[in-house]
């Protein structure tokens, strides 16, 4: 490690930081984690596409052989799509894994870190992690809420998983100072679904309006915080709210009953969805994710401009 850049970012990405052009960070653990193979090779190529096709530059961020990278190609992402062994890492696993060489996706807040230290202001990913419903019993709370508590990034998401304590988690961002700020919507988003119920504070109608939003936390200054920019799936493809519910119940009882904790449970929920949904879940997962980085496209291109 010593002598070497302890961040790599592709040449593309810093010029487009150098030169003020917008770019657009993009998670990595929903593609090793978050979907299954082939399709997460797929979707993680037409996410970036999508980001281009928005007038913007996707950097992909995840850890290939301890190396933290910013903006991968095309050999880098069918590795992190394709091989054995991807480990999961948060911002707590960083440098154990820059230390031992290892390799691994990185969630919202391992990428919101790299992303941050990188200069990128724009970020999209699905769902954040947040307050789990056993938290009484477990303790489990995602490392994304406090990491976004202290970096200035804007997260564009469908909100948090449904397979959380979404009040709680809402509760807890508001707790820790997070701004959340719903996208044409006065509802926070439920993931899989439009909406959750719970309501919001703030609204944006425009990407320009959430750019403005970015420019007064930079005019602002103090402490840095994230902005949550929760975008909900369109309803036409969001999942069946009645199937959502029935599965859901069950891929918790499941979760509970197999005993799995800690770092396997969100990856252990999703998957055991897409299973008891016949694929539906997935499809409104992948919908969710394309509509965030849409919109996390226009966003860093009004900020820029
Ligand atoms: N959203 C998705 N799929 C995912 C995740 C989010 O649509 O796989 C990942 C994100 O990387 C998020 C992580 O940061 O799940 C949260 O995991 P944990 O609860 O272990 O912190
Ligand atoms: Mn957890």
């Amino acid at each position: 490690m010593s002598g070497e850049q302890p961040l790599i970012v592709s040449d593309e990405v810093r010029e487009a930081l150098d030169r003020g052009r917008p770019v657009v960070a993009l998670e990595s653990t929903i593609i090793a984690h978050g979907l299954p193979r082939p399709r997460n090779l797929r979707v993680a190529e037409e996410l970036e596409e999508l980001v281009r096709a928005g007038g913007a530059v996707p950097a992909t961020i995840a850890v290939l052989d301890g190396r933290p990278r910013i903006g991968l190609d095309k050999a880098q992402l069918a590795r992190l799509a394709g091989e054995d062994g991807i480990r999961k890492l948060g911002h707590r696993d960083l440098a154990q894994a820059v230390a031992a060489g290892a390799s691994g996706a990185t969630t919202v807040s391992g990428t919101a870190f790299l992303a941050e230290r990188a200069g990128i202001r724009v970020f999209a990913t699905g769902g954040l992690g947040g307050v789990h419903r056993q938290w009484t019993r477990t303790q489990d709370e995602s490392a994304d809420l406090r990491l976004l508590a202290r970096v200035r990034i804007a997260v564009v998401c469908a909100g948090v998983k449904s397979v959380l304590d979404v009040p709680a988690t809402l509760q807890r961002l508001e707790t820790l100072g997070v701004g959340v700020l719903g996208f044409r919507t006065a509802e926070f988003p439920g993931f899989y679904l439009s909406g959750s119920g719970e309501p919001v504070d703030w609204t944006a109608g425009s990407a320009a309006e959430v750019a403005d939003v970015l420019r007064a936390q930079d005019a602002l200054g103090g402490p840095p915080s994230a902005l949550v920019v929760a975008n909900p799936v369109p309803t036409e493809q969001q999942l069946d709210p009645e199937l959502h519910d029935r599965v859901l119940d069950r891929a918790l009882a499941a979760c509970e009953r197999e005993g799995v904790t800690g770092q396997a449970v969100t990856p252990f929920l999703l998957d055991h969805l897409v299973q008891h949904t016949g694929g539906a879940s997935l499809e409104a997962n992948v919908a969710a994710v394309r509509g965030n980085v849409r919109l996390a496209a226009e966003i860093a291109v009004a900020y820029a401009s």
